[in-house]
């Protein structure tokens, strides 16, 4: 179930280190604007999840720009697990280097709380986590229940449900959310995201399409060298390219966009497209 605001910040006080999930293709626009304010300087781990679908040479960027302020950063892939062991092997060297004394903490274990928005894979990591299926994944409404601590070693108490925020939507945010199916298709036209899709694509992932849709090299630069189309017109042709190749014609041979559209956002969302990631940081 999720949790309120209110509600985060309530449990935030029995916690010593907060896991902030983010999703490796996109780790600006899955961040909560207001994660500084919430957590405020409690200890911070990033997980940049669904690493397995975007890109590696990206991953380390994103892992090197974390670490340069001083947030440790790990990749994961919460489906197969990979990331896990350094996942935990990161909590527990935060655990050893802190001084509970202070506190009066010493002996006890490090208290952990996983955040993030919708879809980022919370619940898998979760489940990864604490290597049984006891928390939701996927978008079923979960189920109200007592707040529950799993010992992950003798170290780690993990909070079973993770805290739900809110993202940002601004222009540009929103798009890249509705690409990874955070945001819902029904809300922004499904048409026209993945005709924005396309158009990043054609710019940094070339290849990929080219591979995935068995496209001619030769074909897509005719497009783009044309002076007698739009830029827009130059996109709907590569629908069409895509659409010949997949036969989604609608009746009198007119390729059917939508249709398109959906595949194209499929395949990404699922991997077929290959490892993108759509955020890069600019050198
Ligand atoms: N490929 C891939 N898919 C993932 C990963 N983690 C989660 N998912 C999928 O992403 C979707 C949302 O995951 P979920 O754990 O429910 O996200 P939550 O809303 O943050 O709890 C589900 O379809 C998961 O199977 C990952 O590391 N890699
Ligand atoms: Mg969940």
């Amino acid at each position: 179930m999720a949790k309120t605001k209110k509600q985060i910040i309530e449990d935030l006080k029995l916690i010593d280190l907060v896991v902030e999930v983010l999703d490796a293709r996109i780790p600006i626009s899955s961040q909560n604007p207001d994660i500084g304010k919430i957590i405020q300087n409690k200890k911070r781990l990033i997980i940049l999840n669904k690493s397995d679908l975007s890109n590696q040479t990206e991953n380390t960027k994103w892992i090197q720009y974390f670490q340069k302020q001083q947030i440790p950063a790990v990749l994961v892939d919460s489906v197969t697990g990979k990331g896990i062991p350094e996942v935990i092997h990161t909590i527990e060297s935060i655990y050893d280097s802190t001084n509970y004394d202070s506190k009066g903490r010493i002996g006890k274990s490090i208290r952990v709380m996983i955040l993030g928005i919708p879809n980022v894979g919370k619940s898998s990591l979760i489940n990864r986590l604490v290597k049984k299926n006891i928390a939701q994944v996927g978008n079923k409404p979960g189920v109200t229940r007592q707040k529950q601590w799993t010992k992950i070693g003798n170290k780690i108490e993990l909070l079973d449900t993770p805290g739900v925020l809110w993202p940002k939507l601004n222009e540009k945010n929103a798009m890249y959310l509705a690409y990874t199916g955070t945001i819902k298709d029904d809300i922004l036209e499904i048409t026209e995201i993945g005709y924005q899709f396309l158009q990043l694509l054609v710019k940094d992932y070339k290849a990929n399409l080219i591979q995935r849709y068995q496209l001619q090299e030769e074909n897509l630069n005719h497009i783009f060298s044309s002076r007698e189309t739009t830029e827009n017109e130059k996109i709907l042709e590569v629908m069409e390219l895509i659409g010949k190749k997949r036969g989604t014609l609608i009746s009198g041979g007119e390729i059917n966009y939508e249709r398109v559209a959906t595949i194209i956002l499929d395949d990404f969302r699922s991997g077929k497209l290959g490892k993108i990631t759509l955020e890069k940081i600019e050198e």
